[in-house]
Formats: structure tokens, C-alpha cells, sequence
């Protein structure tokens, strides 16, 4: 079966051509209402994480790391017409919320990628930053993944289309994570893996937790399936990464995930970090994603 997108080798969505207006209903942008090649044309580095506050707070940080004018502390929310998804840019690097789940993501990555399309970007770099449960890793560790992988931990997003299940490939950019990996060595402050990344379609159930509303299954069950994902190269688990893989490899997108470990899912089901504890694990994949950037841009 073949797939056609926008951004993708033809370029173009097999259905709507060029001279048609494009509504981006959930970011409240559009190419009549907006001149979005001068909005975005210059943008390499697009950065999607699930929360609204974080992706302002990268942009901030993102600001200071590149030495632009000004504080960045003022960062305006690009999408502000819209509640559904927040977006910040600091000069080539764009960033953006995309909500929980796979559902969520898959809406914000359509219209984004249209973005790209209809701003000419080339040469874009995507990285997903998240929080995600680690298994049998130090929580705070931060996972690069190799491979997103399902629930059965095949490397595999299935998609119901027409009312019939597609299977798109989940392969990430091997390059691009093995770039990440050599930024981590210049951060000591906390530990970097390559490791495989479960993506589920529930945080409770379906990531083998007891401790949510449904009590379904016992502990042994629970840590023989923990387990096993540890087995099949697991480290850690989370909600998008599958989806994120399969629609970013289709359009011809240079992809990488890169979360947190907020816990060790072998030992328990609740986080219980204090929210600055909490908060520093998050800005540990935006610090190597800085990294990157600043070693991309050549500015050390
Ligand atoms: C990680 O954290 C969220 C759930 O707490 C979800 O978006 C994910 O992938
Ligand atoms: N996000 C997840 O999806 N799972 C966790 O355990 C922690 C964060």
C-alpha cells in the first residue's frame, strides 16, 4: 500500500492542491489568514512535547541558549486563537504542546506537517521531548529511542483507516540518535540511554499499572509483562512515540524521541517525586536538545 503526503518525496497531498485555501483548524492558522512562509520558512528544528507550560518554558530556554535579543520571558503563544495546542518559536526552533496520546499528537502532526509544506521549510529536524516510565533504569535517566514499538513490542503503529487496520512502520532516524547520544556525553549530570520505547493507548491499564481505577490483573501478571518488555529492549514507556515514528517517517521527516524517566515501572506505579524533583527531569531532554541545536548552528 502506498501513502501519499504532503512532505514526502512528491511533496504533495494527493487530493488537495496548492491553490486552494488550507484551514489549520486546531493550531488557528491558515495559508489565506496567514503569510506562513514568512511566519516559518526559516524553521530547522521543531521540538513537540505534551504540555502547553513546558513547550513555552523550552522556548524560553531555547531563547537564553542561543543568545537571541531580549530576555525571551515574553514568548508569544503562535497558536493564542487556539486552545487545543500551544506554539512558541525562538529564532530557528519552533516549539509545540501536542496533548496526551496518540489521538491528541496525530492531529497536531497533520496540521504542523501541512505548516512545514505550506512554509517551504526544508531540511526540518523533529524531536519529540517527554516524561515516560522507565523499566529497570534510575528514574531521571533519559531514553533516546531506537525503535518505538507497540504494546505486543513490535515496531508497528496500526491505524484504522476506512474502517480497516493499517500498518505503518515506526523506524526513527538512526543518525540523528546517535548524534543525540554523543551531545549526552558532554552532559554528566544525569545518565543517557538507546533503548527501545513502548507506546501504549492508556496510562493505567495499558501500561500494566494497579494502581488505577480498574483492577483487572494481579501483581505477578503485572511485573511478568514489565518484564518482558525489559527482555525485548524496553527501557521506557509512554504515549505517542509510535505514532509520532509512523507519521514523521512517511513525510520524509528526520525524527527523534528523547523522554525522561519519571520512575522505574519495576518498582512501582505512582510517581511520587516532588514537583521540583519533578521539574528538573523534565528540563534534562531540553538540555541535550539544546545541545544539538547549538552544536547543528556551530555555536559550540
Ligand atoms: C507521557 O506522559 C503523559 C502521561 O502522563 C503522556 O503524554 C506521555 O506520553
Ligand atoms: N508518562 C507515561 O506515559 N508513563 C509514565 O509512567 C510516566 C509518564
Amino acid at each position: 500500500t502506498s501513502v501519499k503526503s504532503r512532505f514526502a518525496k512528491s511533496l504533495i497531498n494527493c487530493h488537495k492542491g496548492n491553490s486552494t485555501e488550507d484551514i489549520l483548524y486546531h493550531l488557528d492558522l491558515g495559508t489565506k489568514t496567514h503569510n506562513l512562509p514568512a511566519m516559518f520558512g526559516d524553521i530547522k528544528f521543531v521540538c513537540v512535547g505534551g504540555s502547553p507550560n513546558r513547550m513555552r518554558a523550552f522556548a524560553q530556554f531555547m531563547h537564553r541558549e542561543l543568545g537571541l535579543a531580549g530576555d525571551g520571558e515574553d514568548v508569544a503563544d503562535i497558536c493564542a486563537g487556539s486552545d487545543r495546542y500551544a506554539m512558541y518559536r525562538a529564532g530557528p526552533v519552533l516549539s509545540i504542546s501536542h496533548g496526551m496520546g496518540i489521538p491528541s499528537i496525530s492531529i497536531m502532526l497533520h496540521e504542523l506537517i501541512k505548516l512545514l509544506h505550506h512554509a517551504k521549510c526544508r531540511d526540518v529536524t523533529i524531536i519529540r521531548i517527554g516524561t515516560s516510565g522507565g523499566l529497570g533504569i534510575k528514574a531521571g535517566s533519559v531514553v533516546i529511542t531506537d525503535t518505538a514499538v507497540d504494546s505486543s513490542f513490535q515496531p508497528r503503529f496500526e491505524q484504522v483507516v476506512l474502517g480497516d487496520v493499517v500498518v505503518r512502520s515506526t523506524e526513527l532516524d538512526k543518525d540523528l540518535a546517535e548524534e543525540l547520544l554523543a551531545c549526552s556525553r558532554e552532559i554528566p549530570d544525569f545518565p543517557t540511554l538507546i533503548g527501545h520505547t513502548m507506546c501504549t493507548y492508556d496510562f493505567y491499564e495499558g501500561q500494566g499499572r494497579l494502581d488505577g481505577a480498574l483492577c483487572s490483573f494481579s501483581s505477578e501478571k503485572k511485573l511478568e509483562y514489565l518484564r518482558r518488555a525489559y527482555d525485548a529492549g524496553v527501557r521506557n514507556i509512554e504515549m505517542e512515540s509510535t505514532a509520532f515514528a509512523a507519521l514523521c517517517g512517511l513525510c520524509g521527516l528526520k525524527a527523534a524521541v528523547v523522554c525522561v524517566t519519571l520512575l522505574d515501572r519495576l518498582e512501582g506505579d505512582q510517581i511520587r517525586a516532588s514537583h521540583e524533583v519533578l521539574w528538573e527531569y523534565q528540563q534534562r531532554p531540553q538540555r541535550l536538545i539544546a545541545a544539538l541545536i547549538r552544536k547543528r548552528l556551530g555555536l559550540g
